[in-house]
């Protein structure tokens, strides 16, 4: 395929350093034969942790926000450089959960995805829809919103180093998960959409699905053709579980 597999963990706000310690020197073994990218966002708290605990490892490092403004006064806040400065190679940019509990708007989305690539991050792009809105039929129409919005002056060169991950808000954290059939219809929609932006581009650009992936449904998912890998919640947590669905992506 013109794109390889990734397979990203997004811990969420889960996992303390020696939880981290023993987690990376479970997997490091586990992962060696691995046929796809492997990342890890974790906590801001457990960036360094894992950056000496993964040395070594076949996995990269990913944090699970930033801030779009380089420094100053923005309490609470974590800039690119810092990212970077900690070993962070992906950041995950406007989660469902950011977007509905921290106030994320497709232009901050925006605002943090040139601010990670100007910085050198890979962003792991997210969008998707409520169960309301796929209700009511409108799934493919907020995605085009979403990925119009989100890539706003951003230019091919840059638009091709962007992951998308298709989150459906129905399937995250309720262990509902999107039949492999609805995943690929909203993910080859995405990429639709990207070719009207970007041309050819939109071959090469990866675009994951994320909702409920777990060891069980991840091979069916990542069998589809324009499912580049998945974005996992909870199952991202037990190194068994996680390699599981490495594997079925390799
Ligand atoms: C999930 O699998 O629930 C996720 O939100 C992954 O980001």
């Amino acid at each position: 395929s013109l794109r390889p597999a990734i397979i990203a963990g997004n811990w969420k706000m889960n996992k303390l350093s020696m939880d981290t310690m023993s987690f990376f020197y479970d997997l490091k073994p586990l992962i060696k034969e691995a046929k796809c990218d492997v990342v890890v966002c974790v906590p801001f708290t457990d960036i360094a942790t894992a950056a000496v605990a993964s040395k070594g490892a076949k996995c990269k490092l990913g944090a699970q926000n930033c801030h779009f403004e380089p420094k100053g006064a923005f309490t609470g806040e974590v800039s690119v450089d810092m990212l970077r400065d900690a070993q962070v190679e992906y950041v995950i940019i406007g989660h469902s959960e950011r977007r509905q509990y921290f106030a994320e708007t497709d232009e901050t989305v925006n605002k943090k995805l040139k601010a990670a690539l100007a910085g050198g991050l890979i962003p792991i792009l997210c969008v998707g829809e409520s169960l309301e809105q796929r209700e009511n039929g409108e799934t493919l129409a907020l995605l085009e919103s979403q990925i119009k919005k989100a890539y706003e002056g951003i230019d091919a060169k840059d638009a091709k180093k962007i992951v998308v991950a298709y989150e459906p808000i129905w399937a995250i954290g309720t262990g509902k998960t999107a039949t492999a059939d609805e995943a690929e219809e909203a993910i080859a929609h995405i990429r639709g959409v990207l070719a009207s932006l970007y041309g050819d581009t939109a071959q090469n650009i990866s675009i994951l699905y994320g909702g409920s992936m777990n060891a069980k449904n991840a091979a069916e998912l990542v069998a589809k053709p324009n499912i580049d890998g998945g974005l996992i919640g909870g199952a991202s947590l037990v190194v068994d579980d996680f390699v599981t669905i490495i594997n079925a992506a390799s």
